[in-house]
């Protein structure tokens, strides 16, 4: 017996034998249960690290014992080859993404063939090719037919120097990664988004039938979905009109002091116009679109705000309350607005002590003392028995929360209301290497879809790859001129392209589950969409 396992020799003479045999490729077979076996595929970023090989050899484990168990497997391979880094390579080294990407392709299929998976690889997809995007066009015609894509306009990362949109990893620390003495600013642009808040309720409900997944995944996605059941109200303003607000505590309107809105809320700037606080709201609003956004929400960050010089009527005591703009408040979620409660409201009672605005308690924690709202050395967020509250006094937060949303109701200046955290998926990019949405805008007959019989629209591949001044993709005249389906006349193409790959958002710095993904350098949070951090912290930690 010859000392030690020569891999060499054994491994490839098994591989040969595979590969002589077809073993991995397989075709329906109706006589045998099947199985599916896929891993996420790679991105084809150069070589192969131990994080695939990690998940690989467990995709392979499984993959061959079903093999084993007589299922007709499908174990297939692919590429998730369109992103950022390849633009980035292509200018740093001059080299086409399209090249840069099938180079690492190459190089990363014959590492993992020398490790002897057992992929069917004539099966092999790689998602920069037409003959793949084609598919992924498809899905954005049936979710545009059924409305689940659409176009709004969203804050986008930009930098004035590169005239162009940077992912959030790209404005780290709030300034340009090419750039750094200029300062990152939030600048709206129509984009296009999937509607996968849709489907909130279905996710959450559909949570409880994955009962082999282990309950910290499974708090992770429910926290992710982020649902909260409240109301909404209207404040009307002194000055005419109303502010909607979204709470999940209306038991405790009555405590409501002070109201605050989202630096980016459009009332932000107007409510202060001609009062002496104008030009205080405007440097405060500006200095906040430069903020960067995860330590401006992190619980720790202290409160900062400003007065508007506008007040609103609390709609149930008829109390003329001030009207404030502070940095914890985010336009995304909600309303962009809240009313302060200071006395149960953590984030609002450090702003009412900061600023010496009125703290009033309205919930009694259920056999204990009163407390003063002087005396408070923190908020109760707690339920308990409402008091300071007329009518309401003597309920208990729950009788509250449902009280106080019919009387809104009645009154027809709010509802009961339902929230969720989860936002509508942001797909569109202004760079070159992804998957060209097929859509083309005509000035007469505005956004048409192109036809399924004009697909693949195909990637242009000649196109010089800068990494400032928009996507690059508009500059190329060929692809972005092209007569409209349904009219014939002139018109544009999308120059946006679909995002590659699905890039979460990063989550504040140092959260225990921001991550690096497989195959990929882009750190991600599941909790990255969250807002309010205690109960992320909380429920997470
Ligand atoms: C008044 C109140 C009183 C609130 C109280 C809480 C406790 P979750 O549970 O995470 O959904 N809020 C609403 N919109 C916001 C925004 N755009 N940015 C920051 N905070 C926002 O949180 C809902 C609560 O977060 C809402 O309920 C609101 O504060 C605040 F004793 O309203 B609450
Ligand atoms: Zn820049
Ligand atoms: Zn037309």
């Amino acid at each position: 017996m010859p000392s030690g396992y020569d891999c060499d020799a054994i491994e490839k003479k098994w591989q040969r034998r595979w590969d002589e045999r077809r073993s991995f490729a397989v075709t329906e077979d109706p006589t045998r249960p099947k199985y599916y076996c896929l891993e996420m595929y790679p991105y084809p970023s150069g070589k192969i690290h131990m994080g695939h090989v990690r998940n690989y050899s467990i995709g392979d484990v499984v993959a061959r014992y079903f093999t084993m168990r007589g299922f007709n497997v499908l174990h297939p391979m692919g590429w998730d080859a369109f992103g950022f880094p390849a633009e980035n390579a292509a200018f740093e080294h001059g080299v086409h993404p399209a090249t840069w990407t099938k180079d690492n392709i190459a190089y990363m299929r014959a590492q993992l063939r020398r490790m002897g998976f057992s992929y069917d690889w004539e099966r092999e997809v790689t998602c920069c090719e037409p003959d793949y995007y084609r598919w992924n066009q498809w899905f954005f015609l049936k979710l545009l037919e059924r409305g689940l894509a659409y176009r709004k306009k969203a804050p986008v990362n930009w930098c004035e120097r590169c005239q162009s949109v940077l992912s959030n990893e790209q404005a780290e620390g709030g300034v340009c990664w090419r750039h750094t003495d200029t300062p990152v600013i939030q600048k709206e642009l129509e984009q296009w988004f999937l509607k996968i808040t849709a489907y909130a309720e279905e996710l959450l409900r559909d949570l409880e039938r994955l009962t082999g997944w282990p309950e910290r995944v499974r708090v992770m996605q429910r926290n992710w979905i982020g649902k909260s059941v409240g109301a909404e109200a209207e404040f009307s303003l002194e000055a005419g009109g109303a502010i909607r607000i979204f709470t999940t505590r209306p038991d405790t309107l009555y405590g409501a002091t002070f109201m605050v809105l989202a630096p980016e809320h459009p009332l932000a700037l107007s409510l202060s116009a001609g009062t002496p606080e104008q030009a205080n709201v405007a440097s405060f609003v500006e200095r906040m679109r430069r903020a960067e956004r995860a330590v401006r929400v992190d619980a720790t960050t202290e409160k900062e705000g400003v007065f508007t010089g506008a007040y609103a009527l609390n709609p149930l005591t008829h109390e003329r309350i001030p009207i404030w703009v502070a940095n914890f408040i985010l336009m995304e979620y909600g309303t962009g607005a809240i009313m302060a409660v200071p006395a149960h409201d953590q984030r609002d009672f450090e702003m009412a002590r900061k600023y010496g605005l009125p703290i009033r308690v309205v919930i009694q924690p259920m056999g204990e003392p009163l407390p003063e709202g002087d005396c408070l050395e923190a908020a109760y967020e707690g339920d308990g028995q409402m008091v300071n509250s007329a009518s309401c006094n003597g309920m208990s937060s729950q009788e509250g929360i449902l009280a106080v949303g019919d009387s809104l109701e009645e009154q027809g200046i709010g509802k009961r209301a339902v929230n969720y955290r989860i936002r509508d998926w942001l797909i569109s990019r202004q760079r070159y290497w992804g998957t060209p949405i097929p859509v083309i805008y005509c000035e007469v007959c505005g956004v048409v879809p192109v036809p399924e019989r004009d697909l693949p629209v195909i990637l242009p591949q000649d196109v010089a790859i800068t990494l400032s001044g928009g996507s690059p993709l508009a500059r190329v005249e060929r692809f972005v001129q092209v007569a409209c389906p349904a009219c014939g006349r002139p018109a544009r193409r999308e120059t946006t392209r679909r995002r590659g790959r699905w890039i979460r958002p990063r989550c504040r710095p140092g959260c225990p589950w921001t991550s690096t993904s497989e195959g990929s350098s882009t750190r991600s949070c599941i909790s990255s969409t969250r807002v309010s951090l205690p109960r992320c912290a909380a429920t997470w930690a």
